[in-house]
């Protein structure tokens, strides 16, 4: 059992489809262990997409991230972090496959409606970066 953090962005949450994304994982065995909505802050975002930092797309990426509210959510399930990559579809939506959340809810490379975890040890970090022990209980 393997869990990994999902972000719904601000595009999505603002679209409306919140529920619609959420369903993807939950039809496709992964259960959400924890969730909220809240906004990031730009030390929340610059800090959560530190590994970006010298990219040239880091401050349109934080100012995106902090621009509405966002659902994070920790979904737990087998082989959960490989899962959850592959229901989000490529990070360029004009490349995610069909049938995925990327394809079917975002709209560019900067607004792609969702967040997930590439590794098991990233996860376990992003996780902690969000989440109490006792909302993980
Ligand atoms: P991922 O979200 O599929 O893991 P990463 O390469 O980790 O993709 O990039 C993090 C986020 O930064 C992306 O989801 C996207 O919002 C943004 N991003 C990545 N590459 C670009 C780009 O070339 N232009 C604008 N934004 C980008
Ligand atoms: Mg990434």
């Amino acid at each position: 059992m393997e869990q990994t953090l999902s972000i719904i962005k601000p595009d999505a949450a603002a679209k409306n489809v919140i529920g619609k994304i959420i369903d993807r994982f939950e039809s496709n065995n992964l259960k959400i262990a924890a969730i909220k909505k809240l906004k990031l802050s730009e030390e929340d975002a610059g800090k959560f997409y530190a590994v970006h930092k010298e990219r040239p797309f880091f401050k349109d990426l934080v100012k995106f991230m902090t621009s509405g509210a966002v659902v994070v959510m920790v979904l737990e399930g087998e082989n959960a972090v490989a899962k959850n990559r592959e229901l989000m579809g490529a990070t360029n939506p004009k490349e995610a496959k069909k049938g995925t959340i990327r394809a079917d809810f975002a709209e560019s490379i900067d607004a792609n409606a969702v967040h997930g975890s590439d590794s098991l040890e990233n996860a376990a970090i992003e996780i902690a970066f969000f989440f109490s022990k006792r909302e993980l209980a």
